[in-house]
């Protein structure tokens, strides 16, 4: 690091021209509007066939490819492939000394991309939450009151569709690109530039997602059924266009997770040694890269059937809706577990450093995690058991769903027998962590409620399913995106979080939830379903409670935000180096970690979860502090 590269600073408007996020939106914005003209005149005049259909399809599909393409040129990823190109050598160190400009561009240090993801990530998980206030001000009558029909259905997409996609990655993208490296002693990811590009594609098609608002918004909700998205307003190509780059950005995101782990682990580092989150990430990534492709497939035939007259999903020219619904759950299944797993493993890792105690069977921990992956893949059927499924196969499915409480149980087990005569100290991690287990139980028993046919045959559609899911998906992974925040962002910031007000968040959102989402399958089997403006006169006393929940769950958002801001930007209080006395590897590197991570590449030892004996931590890297412990 030279000094002069950091007293001799270009002025503002000099930094601000370059590669980076203000290039990337002029260009991605010039790009839109390129394709858009591209495809009016190439179709309207030369192409017949084009100009036989609605070729407004087409040009707002080339528009969106086009502008996702000027996007990433701005930001600088064709910079690489053409310096290579004309011969100059590799060099990883783009961004990596800039101080704060490296956080609005392609950056290659994993730890730069690890916090690109969390504010990212953070931001549109906010607007998904804005949607869902929406929603429920919309229910708190049982008639229209604010949204028109149509209107209502596109918040609710948007905000199922914004979660589901943003939260694939919500906890390997901020904290496994991060910790990953570090956690097994490497000091880069293994293909930097991928991982770079898997947050950027991320944040194009969040606000491509957004702009389903200026062409008519789309009526599908987050699974994007045919026949209805061939049908729909050009917002459903702001879905399509959303997700699939949501399914490219997980495949980068899994192939990077496994390369690295598989290849750059550091001496000593054997595979029953390796951290239990990074079994969760590993486990995960494995079903980003065989379950993703399946849904850009599957969005691709959709965007064909729109735009080119294909027929996949069309049945008067010999296509299948039902082929669109077995294809989007072939993904879709596996998906919920890609959110589900990487929270399992965030309650293994920190449960024992709270507990004080050795993680309680690792290996059955670790056969929870590849049981769970493994059995997600044969049990897409029970989305469909209402949709025309052969009824003979459906005990197949009931069977294959219930079987995947056997590993899920095993996390359960360990995490218990881990707490078991435990010293617990109750730290806002601790806390977001064991109302995991609640809330994932209430979500595990209320499933059973729609694997089993007979049950799942009034309760689909309804919102007893909408409790199930957000129990689930919201009560588990959401709630260790949490903990992992307060655990590990310490280390990323070398800022302390304020613990009072990281308590008051927790006990608000924890109440608030089980108060929004419980009375919900009350509301379910009273018949309420799904994706409808309108309810019975009888249910809107439990609507009305459920709105001033969510609100107040919604204010518990704002609660975070405030102790986030406030104690990162005004009180900065330094944090030390291992203040929750972990044993882990991450905790004896100073904060902020440096760029290389490690001077020398350290040497592991033992399992990282050695509480409770004398011995100090694992794997103590040459020239730092060996931990406080
Ligand atoms: C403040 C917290 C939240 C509230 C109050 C809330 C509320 C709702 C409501 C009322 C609906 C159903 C609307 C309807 O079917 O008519 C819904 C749908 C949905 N929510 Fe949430 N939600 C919240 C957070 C989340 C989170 C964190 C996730 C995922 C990570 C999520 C994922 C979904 C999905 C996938 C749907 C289904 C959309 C569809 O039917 O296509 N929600 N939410
Ligand atoms: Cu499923």
């Amino acid at each position: 690091m030279s000094a002069a590269a950091v007293t001799v600073r270009p002025p503002l408007w000099r930094r601000l021209v370059g590669f980076n996020l203000l290039t990337a939106c002029v260009l991605g914005v010039g790009g839109w509007y390129v394709g858009w003209f591209a495809a009016h005149g190439v179709a309207g005049k030369s192409i017949a066939y084009f100009s036989s259909i609605d070729y407004n399809e087409v040009s707002i599909i080339l528009a969106y490819i086009c502008g996702v393409l000027g996007f990433l040129i701005g930001l600088g990823f064709f910079n690489y492939p053409l310096a290579r190109l004309r011969g100059y050598p590799p060099s990883l160190r783009a961004k990596e000394n800039e101080g704060v400009g490296r956080y609005f561009g392609l950056c290659t240090d994993h730890k730069v991309v690890g916090i690109q993801y969390l504010v990212g990530i953070g931001f549109f998980l906010f607007i998904g939450g804005l949607n869902a206030m929406l929603i429920r001000t919309e229910l708190l009558r049982p008639n229209h009151q604010v949204f028109p029909a149509g209107t209502y259905l596109t918040i609710v997409g948007l905000h199922g569709t914004m979660m589901m996609g943003m939260m694939t990655s919500g906890i390997l993208g901020p904290f496994g690109n991060y910790f990953v490296p570090i956690l097994i002693g490497a000091r880069r990811m293994a293909f930097p530039r991928i991982e770079a590009l898997t947050f950027w594609l991320l944040m194009a098609g969040g606000v491509i997602l957004e702009t389903a608002i200026f062409f008519g918004g789309f009526p599908t909700g987050w699974t994007g059924y045919a026949p209805l998205n061939v049908q729909s307003y050009p917002g459903m190509d702001c879905y399509i266009i959303f997700f699939a780059l949501v399914g490219i950005s997980m495949t980068l995101l899994g192939l990077n997770m496994i390369a690295t782990i598989v290849t750059m682990r550091a001496p000593g580092l054997t595979w029953t040694r390796l951290p239990i989150f990074v079994w969760g990430v590993l486990t995960t990534s494995a079903l980003m890269v065989l379950a993703a492709p399946v849904l850009i497939a599957t969005l691709g035939m959709a965007l064909l059937d729109r735009a080119a007259q294909t027929t996949f999903f069309i049945p008067s020219g010999g296509g299948s809706s039902y082929l669109y619904q077995n294809l989007f759950w072939v993904f879709g299944h596996p998906e919920v577990y890609v959110l589900a797993l990487p929270g399992f493993a965030i309650v293994l890792e920190i449960l024992p450093v709270f507990a004080r105690k050795p993680l309680w069977g690792y290996r059955l921990a670790v056969a929870g995690l590849l049981g769970v992956s493994l059995l997600s893949f044969f049990v897409w059927q029970h989305h469909l058991f209402v949709s025309g499924i052969n009824g003979d196969v459906r005990p197949f499915y009931m069977l294959s769903t219930e079987l995947i409480s056997i590993p899920t149980g095993f996390t359960f087990i360990c995490g218990m027998m881990t707490l078991w005569r435990g010293r617990i100290r109750y730290s806002v991690p601790m806390l977001f962590c064991l109302a995991w287990f609640f809330n994932f139980l209430v979500g595990g028993l209320s499933g059973v409620f729609l694997s089993d046919v007979p049950s799942d045959v009034t309760t689909h559609g309804s919102f007893f399913s909408m409790a199930h899911f957000h129990y689930t998906i919201m009560g588990g992974p959401v709630f260790t995106f949490f903990a992992a925040i307060y655990y590990w962002v310490p280390k990323m910031t070398g800022v302390q979080l304020n613990e009072r007000l990281g308590k008051i968040h927790f006990w608000t959102m924890f109440i608030a939830f089980n108060s929004t989402f419980f009375p919900l399958f009350i509301a379910g089997f009273l018949g309420q379903p799904r994706r409808v403006v309108t309810y019975p006169l009888n249910l809107q006393f439990i609507n009305d409670w459920v709105s001033a929940s969510a609100f107040v769950l919604g204010a518990s958002m704002l609660l975070f935000l405030y102790n986030f801001v406030r104690s990162l930007v005004f009180d900065r209080v330094p944090a030390p180096v291992n203040p929750w006395h972990s044993k882990s590897i991450e905790w004896q590197l100073p904060s902020p970690i440096p760029v290389h991570n490690f001077d020398r590449i350290p040497v592991f030892s033992g399992d990282p979860y050695g509480y409770g004996e004398t011995t100090g931590p694992v794997a103590v890297p040459a020239g730092a502090p060996a931990g406080s412990d």
